[in-house]
């Protein structure tokens, strides 16, 4: 989509501290990190939200998830801990309509809520 920030940053239009990336999938640091380690972690592919996944595309959120546990890995935060969210529509916060995960670490997380 030509407005949207995250598929500017695959076409490279748009600068990132990429830490991944494969055919369908590039992670880079959040450009406001919550955590000493924050990574979103998209597809290539403009999907808005989890919500708008079809079928077809349940296989490409798995290899997000696979991504993320390498991810984790990679950066030695597997066995400290991590967290992998994404935010759904308004009440979760989400704020750029391209789906990502957050991959958090680094620091004692607080507990989800409100
Ligand atoms: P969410 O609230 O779930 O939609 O998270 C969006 C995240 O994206 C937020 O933590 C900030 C981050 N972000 C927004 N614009 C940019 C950008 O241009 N570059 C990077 N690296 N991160 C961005």
């Amino acid at each position: 989509m030509s407005d949207c920030i995250f598929c500017k940053i695959v076409a490279g239009e748009l600068p990132s501290k990429k830490v991944y990336e494969d055919g369908e999938i590039l992670a880079f640091h959040d450009i406001q990190p919550a955590s000493p380690i924050h990574v979103l972690i998209i597809p290539k592919k403009h999907i808005a939200s989890l919500a708008d996944a079809k079928a077809e595309d349940w296989p490409l959120m798995g290899q997000m998830q696979a991504a993320a546990a390498q991810i984790a890995r990679e950066l030695d935060v597997e066995e400290s801990g991590y967290r992998v969210i994404t935010n759904i529509g308004a009440n979760a916060g989400q704020i750029v309509h391209h789906i990502h995960y957050h991959l958090m670490a680094g620091a004692r997380l607080s507990p989800l809520g409100v």
